[in-house]
């Protein structure tokens, strides 16, 4: 045995046997949820969607009804999609982002399509990270838009490098300290953070039943709101739009509640929401 010899240098992935548990429950997914509302146009998302459904796609005829509801649900993630996009505006066509927590990369390949910039996503889950690298050749966009099986908590990115960095669902799988940090030491000067998130209302107290099955339902762990804009402003990240998407995303957990493609998380979601314990928010925040 050699001791002097140090093993090549591997970009942290998982750090802990939690990050593990994580990324096994994302290797393994498969949800027709995803799946076939990602198969409408080849951007597969992983968040949830906002606005008002057309609600006749569950009446009308029964051969064409689960195709027109996938396409509606669809339709509202990539309005949610589209609006991430367009908190992080203008970027430049030289410019390049950061999708962290890349899920199978539509977020990625949406701001892609929408600025013409270079984006980079990573994950923990390598079949997420194949996945999406698949997507962006099928797209002929995989000189532009790469996918990394790395830690968006330390992902070995050079500091000051992006114009612009996103968490679309993702920051409940991380301590928001270590995040914010990494995500503040990789944004330039005047960069702009966006995040679209789920998180537990001050106000209501600690986390509710509803807010706690969702925990348990993906290994996850829903900061307060409070949470959010303390460690942005421990790391230089002012906030320049806060949306509340609560109302705003109710429908389609109502819609997907009635649709042949539920999950058993439905209930939860909506119980949340209603009894006023979980918000759905949109921060915007710029790197000072
Ligand atoms: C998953 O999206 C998003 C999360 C797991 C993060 C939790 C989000 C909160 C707002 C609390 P998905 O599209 O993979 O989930 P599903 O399979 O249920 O559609
Ligand atoms: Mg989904």
């Amino acid at each position: 045995m050699i001791l002097s010899e140090k093993p090549a240098f591997v970009p942290s992935q998982s750090t802990s046997p939690y990050q593990d548990s994580v990324a096994a429950y994302w290797n393994a997914e498969r949800n027709p949820v995803n799946l076939r509302l990602g198969e409408v146009d080849g951007f597969y998302h992983h968040h949830y969607g906002i606005g008002e459904p057309d609600w006749s796609v569950l009446e009308g005829p029964e051969d064409t009804r689960e195709e027109r509801t996938v396409r509606e649900l669809h339709r509202l993630e990539s309005a949610q999609a589209q609006l991430l996009a367009d908190h992080l505006g203008p970027i430049p066509a030289e410019g390049r982002l950061l999708d962290a927590g890349c899920g199978r990369g539509g977020g990625s390949l949406v701001a892609n399509a929408r600025f013409g910039c270079q984006v980079d996503g990573v994950s923990i889950s390598s079949h997420q990270v194949e996945f999406a690298n698949r997507q962006a050749e099928k797209h002929g966009v995989a000189d532009r838009v790469r996918f990394h099986l790395r830690n968006m908590l330390d992902t070995g990115f050079e500091s000051g490098s992006f114009d612009g960095i996103w968490n679309n669902e993702s920051t409940m799988y991380v301590e928001l300290s270590q995040l914010f940090a990494e995500h503040a030491r990789q944004l330039r000067r005047g960069g702009r953070y966006v995040t679209i998130t789920g998180c537990y209302n001050d106000t209501y107290g600690l986390p509710s039943r509803a807010v706690s099955e969702i925990n348990a339902h993906y290994i996850c762990d829903i900061h307060p709101r409070s949470t959010y804009f303390r460690e942005l402003a421990a790391n230089r990240l002012v906030p320049v739009s806060v949306i509340d998407l609560t109302a705003a995303t109710v429908p389609y957990w109502e819609l997907r509640a009635k649709s042949h493609l539920v999950t058993g998380i439905e209930r939860s979601f909506l119980d949340a929401y209603k009894d006023g314990s979980f918000q759905y928010l949109l921060i915007a925040a710029d790197r000072v």
